[in-house]
């Protein structure tokens, strides 16, 4: 085993405070490359946990929201710097705790200090609007207001960055935070939110419960005194949290799945949309909601794109992220590996050829975690389920086509509408593409993962709820509008009345 470091005993923070769980239960988070390897414990939190946070965060709120903005910002930008500073501590423990390869957990890190800074510049940049009235002697303006407490509930896939993506611009609002990470990654979550305290956050502004969703999160959802939801996760609980929120009239953001697709057009570079497809498919073992789960590809394309991908398949090293030349880390948890594998049986019924892997990875070290050797199937139709349905897990699938329009339909064809990218060197099909393709983001000639914080992020149909994360109009999903008028005549004057 290639870490050292003893289980990390944790509680709740709570009003700047450590607490445990009402009920004294735990639960372990554990390093999914060495299972035997406990990262830490932390409080199994239920409904008294959750309000006893939504009331610290209540406290605070009054005296956050009157905190000038450029104040607030210096708070997030000194918190962006902290984890700047300990990027590589950050990296190894995310390695730890949930597996994706060191490389990209520091990718993971840097994500949420650019978010840090990005969200920071908005603290002087919140405008509002001055628009004539329609009346004499009369000012129209508007201004931005936060919610009050508000619920980010976040998966295990970014541990840092997607706490980053809803933490940083809900304070930056003036709203105060109650955090329910996933139950696999609390000990970066709760890193993130240290450092928030640490940059000069005053007690209760973040608060961060861990446990699972069933009770913890649902509890949060229900609270009467959350005035809005953020919820990453799969479609099937982001109906749920829809549901309860739609009853109590919440705001609810939602961002759920994707069954993202690569083009690989005739006329591409083939080595380009290789390279593309890898990455895509199989970087973080294919647990990004973009994840390039579907390789549709041109039949002129179709026999050396498919060799060139097997050859490269074969040649990624898996192991633990944290070792020099591992290419590819386990995945989160046993169920997580079952339900992978599963989908290896769905393939291999529904007459779809598997070309590589599709197997669990059990020799040597590789017997200590959850390792899934990275699966390509070849000759998948549209409506085959592995070509619809969401795995999370290094699975890609190779679905042939006969031209561009059938290429956009296939594409087009899921419940899903998160990232699809196309490869072409003919710049008319690129633009169709660009046109045609239905989804949140479209990349041309890169793969369908790398969003960057200063684009928005999100997508249509099944993929949410139209809601948008990050991006440069971040603050809409964080705060409403209050519109002013200010009446200087000195008498009554009465709109859409007094035309004259
Ligand atoms: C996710 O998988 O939920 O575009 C987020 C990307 C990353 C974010 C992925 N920047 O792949």
């Amino acid at each position: 085993m290639s870490v050292a470091a003893g289980p990390v005993e944790a509680g709740n923070r709570i009003g700047g405070q450590s607490r445990p769980a009402a009920d004294g239960q735990t639960f372990e988070s554990r390093n999914p490359a060495h299972t035997a390897d406990v990262v830490g414990v932390f409080p199994r939190s239920g409904a008294g946990d959750i309000d006893g946070a939504v009331r610290a965060a209540t406290e605070a709120f009054d005296a956050w929201r009157r905190t000038p903005w450029p104040r607030r910002a210096e708070i997030i930008l000194r918190a962006a710097q902290l984890m700047e500073a300990r990027k590589d501590d950050l990296a190894r423990t995310m390695t730890r705790e949930m597996g994706k390869v060191l490389t990209e957990a520091r990718g993971d890190v840097q994500e949420a200090i650019d978010m840090g800074k990005f969200i920071a510049g908005e603290g002087r940049r919140a405008f509002g609007e001055t628009v004539p009235s329609e009346l004499r002697d009369k000012w129209a303006m508007t201004m931005r207001q936060p919610f009050g407490v508000v619920g980010c509930i976040t998966p295990w896939n970014f541990p840092i960055a997607i706490p980053s993506w809803k933490v940083f611009p809900a304070i930056m609002a003036g709203n105060a935070v109650v955090l329910k990470p996933a139950e696999d990654t609390p000990l970066c979550a709760l890193r993130f939110v240290e450092m928030l305290e640490e940059a000069g956050l005053p007690a209760g502004v973040v608060n961060a419960v861990f446990g699972y969703g069933e009770e913890a999160g649902d509890a949060l959802v229900r609270h009467p005194g959350v005035a809005a939801i953020y919820f990453t996760g799969s479609v099937d609980t982001g109906r749920i949290v829809s549901e309860i929120c739609g009853r109590m009239l919440k705001k609810c953001s939602l961002e759920l799945g994707g069954k993202n697709a690569i083009l690989v057009l005739a006329d591409a570079d083939l080595e380009l949309a290789v390279d593309g497809a890898l990455w895509g498919a199989f970087g973080t073992a294919g647990q990004r909601c973009t994840a390039s789960s579907r390789l549709i590809v041109e039949s002129g394309a179709l026999d050396e794109f498919t060799a060139r991908l097997l050859d490269r398949t074969a040649r990624l090293r898996l192991g633990d992220g944290l070792e020099e030349g591992v290419d590819v880390g386990p995945v989160i948890n046993e169920t997580q590996l079952r339900r992978v594998h599963s989908y290896t049986g769905v393939g291999r019924e529904e007459g779809a050829s598997l070309l590589t892997g599709g197997e669990i990875a059990r020799e040597g070290a590789l017997a200590e975690g959850w390792f899934y050797r990275p699966t390509v199937f070849g000759d998948v139709t549209p409506a085959m389920r592995i070509a619809q349905e969401e795995i999370f897990g290094p699975t890609t699938v190779v679905m042939p086509v006969r031209s561009l329009d059938e290429a956009l339909a296939a594409a087009n064809s899921t419940q899903y509408g998160l990232s699809l990218s196309v490869y072409t060197n003919d710049l008319r099909k690129a633009f169709r593409a660009i046109n045609e393709l239905h989804s949140g983001i479209v990349y041309v000639n890169a793969p369908t993962i790398g969003a960057e914080i200063q684009l928005p992020f999100g997508g249509t149909r099944n993929t949410g709820n139209g809601h948008r994360e990050a991006g440069g109009r971040v603050l809409d999903e964080f705060s409403e509008w209050k519109s002013i008028y200010i009446d200087y005549s000195g008498h009554l004057q009465r709109a859409q009345i007094d035309t004259e």
